[in-house]
């Protein structure tokens, strides 16, 4: 695969032998490589060579979701994944499900306490219900599949050229939210919300038979405009803006969970849906406040306490 790297190795002495895939990682590669992370084995690399800074088929897989994002807030990367993988993430995903959080309860879609000083019907006191589960980040074991997704600088630096954004994107500091597995069974629906984070990729590990649709409308608020009366339009069945993406296993897709209210239609038929939520932010200090976690993960460490007072837009979550 790398032919100056091999004519070097064949030639050497046991010294170079030893240093030569240092050398030709630092030295020779004119790209992207993350030296802790096998990425050949869980992407498609061959069509999508989302490491080599230098390939003109990622300039145009680069244009192409940043047109996405700019058309419809949101984009897709059909089998991104290698099939291999997603045997991988299911196989883990299974073996992890006895240790999901479940959530059954109301919420709104900012995850946050009623207020009072507002009316009964305004979207902060709105509140929808909600089954659905996480197999939280921090269950994940070393070796996950997953975990060596997120871990990828490559691949944050790719998302980050996606989103086509000046500012700089981070994994997120959130211990239980930064990459879980989203669960969901028979039933299970998972209402209109906004994501702590600002960016989530998601990857279908596995599609539930009937529903399971993840629905979207796009950037219907700002950093510094909620827009209440749109969202009470969409919270009251209102179809103005809404999208739909009908994900398939091994695709990707990215969007602005933060700015885009969100939902996952209900699950029809006896599949458990399963989905890989690798999130990135612009201020990797700040997580989740605590109420978001106790609902969505079912507990907030001493870390979601001691950030929580930390403000990263004029958003009310
Ligand atoms: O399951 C999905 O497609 C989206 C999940 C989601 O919105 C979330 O975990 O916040
Ligand atoms: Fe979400």
């Amino acid at each position: 695969m790398w032919p100056v790297c091999d004519s070097l190795r064949r030639d050497s002495s046991r010294w170079y032998e030893d240093f030569s895939q240092i050398l030709c990682w630092t030295i020779v590669q004119p790209f992207f490589y993350d030296a802790r992370v096998d990425l050949e084995a869980l992407i498609d690399l061959d069509t999508y060579p989302i490491h080599r800074l230098d390939s003109p088929v990622r300039d145009e897989l680069v244009a192409d979701t940043r047109a996405q994002m700019n058309a419809v807030g949101c984009c897709r990367i059909s089998n991104f994944m290698r099939p291999e993988a997603i045997d991988a993430m299911l196989a883990e995903a299974v073996d992890l499900t006895p240790q999901t959080f479940w959530a059954e309860q109301e919420h709104n879609p900012y995850a946050s306490p009623k207020d009072p000083q507002l009316p009964h019907d305004h979207p902060r006191n709105t509140y929808q219900h909600r089954m659905s589960g996480f197999i939280n980040s921090d269950v994940l074991p070393a070796a996950s599949p997953l975990n060596a997704i997120y871990n990828s600088n490559v691949m944050t630096h790719f998302v980050w050229e996606c989103i086509g954004t000046t500012q700089p994107i981070y994994q997120w500091a959130d211990p239980l939210g930064r990459n879980p597995y989203g669960v969901m069974q028979t039933d299970h629906y998972f209402p209109w919300h906004f994501d702590g984070n600002e960016f989530t990729v998601s990857i279908l590990v596995q599609k539930a038979e009937q529903g399971g649709v993840f629905e979207y409308v796009p950037d219907i608020r700002t950093p510094n405009a909620e827009n209440f009366e749109r969202v009470q339009h969409i919270l009251e069945g209102g179809r103005d803006g809404v999208h739909e993406l009908d994900l398939q296993p091994a695709d990707l897709q990215l969007f602005k969970g933060r700015f885009s209210l969100h939902r996952v239609t209900p699950i029809v038929g006896p599949t458990t849906r399963y989905i890989a939520l690798p999130t990135y932010v612009h201020d990797p200090y700040r997580m989740n406040r605590p109420h978001h976690a106790i609902s969505y993960y079912g507990r907030a460490t001493q870390l979601h306490h001691d950030r929580e007072a930390v403000m990263v837009d004029g958003l009310v979550d």
